[in-house]
């Protein structure tokens, strides 16, 4: 399933700008307080949605994975994203918030138990997904939430269709280890980048904010892994990379598009492995305790 869901990423995310205006009602106006919540995948869109909401100058932005939620700190409201509408943590979080903070659930499955336990609900079910591996929900709500802070996505829809079509960086499936590096909000795309491959491909795999990579991880860098910066690399860390031995990847497209080609990666690596990426070890679709 995760590759024909990856595959589709282009049409899912125009139809999610093609929403924004619609459902804006639901989601932060500026000047709102907010925190966005998610476990697993949908916390990494979190963290991008809060860098970019806060870049964009509307309003001081927090994301929290559901379990971390810091109870009693005022909110005017609470973005929760769970594509299966059932994961333990946001649904018990919302119950806790309710009445106190104005909650609103972004999900894939209008028939979980998170519909009634949020005040409002935005409902992606053409984004839903059949396979455990998260990719083309995250990407279309997190396309969602960025056309809603009036960002332009056109741009990511072409390079995402690009990403699809292009073949891979020469020698990248063999790598034994790959790091993956983000910047502001790209930092939540490299998380789920290095998730991706995680889940997939059972590769061992880390992310960091870029600057932080030159504070230890370099040490463990060498050839036969390599370091992927999604979004812009500050200057000059290329070269500190390349200098290892270690593969250096930066593609120019749109840092979400750029996700797309790290999701193919990650089917590629499985493949490669004669791993199934539909099934990942000891996990579910959806983690409910
Ligand atoms: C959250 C999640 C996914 C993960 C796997 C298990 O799901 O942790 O990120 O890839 O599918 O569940 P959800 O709350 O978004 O449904």
């Amino acid at each position: 399933h995760v590759e024909n869901e990856l595959n589709s990423q282009p049409e899912c995310w125009t139809r999610a700008a093609g929403l924004a205006a619609g459902e804006a009602a639901k989601l932060p106006a500026p000047g709102e307080r907010v925190a966005i919540v998610g476990c697993g995948t949908s916390w990494f869109m979190a963290q991008a949605f809060a860098a970019l909401r806060e870049q964009s100058g509307q309003g001081e932005t927090d994301a929290f994975a559901a379990s971390e939620f810091p109870a009693g700190r005022p909110y005017d409201r609470l973005i929760a994203l769970s594509r299966s509408g059932t994961t333990t943590e946001v649904v018990e979080l919302l119950a806790a918030v309710k009445g106190r903070i104005r909650t609103t659930a972004v999900i894939g499955d209008p028939n979980t138990p998170i519909v009634s336990a949020a005040d409002d609900v935005i409902v992606l079910d053409f984004a839903d997904e059949r396979s455990v591996v998260q990719t083309r929900f995250a990407t279309t709500a997190l396309t969602l939430l960025r056309a809603h802070l009036g960002l332009h996505t056109e741009q990511a829809v072409a390079d995402a269709r690009t990403a699809l079509e292009t073949p891979l960086p020469e020698g990248l499936v063999e790598c034994g280890q790959f790091s993956f590096l983000g910047r502001g909000w790209t930092v939540g795309l490299a998380n789920e980048a290095a998730l991706k491959m995680r889940e997939a491909s059972l590769s061992w795999t880390e992310a960091y904010p870029a600057m932080e990579y030159r504070h230890g991880p370099i040490s463990v860098t060498t050839a036969g892994t390599a370091t992927w910066m999604i979004g812009t690399a500050p200057e000059g860390l290329a070269e500190q990379v390349a200098g290892t031995g270690a593969l250096w990847v930066e593609g120019g497209l749109d840092p979400l598009a750029e996700l797309v080609r790290a999701q193919r990666l990650a089917v590629a690596v499985a493949a490669a492995r004669g791993l199934d990426p539909d099934q990942p070890r000891h996990l579910t679709r959806s983690v409910i305790l």
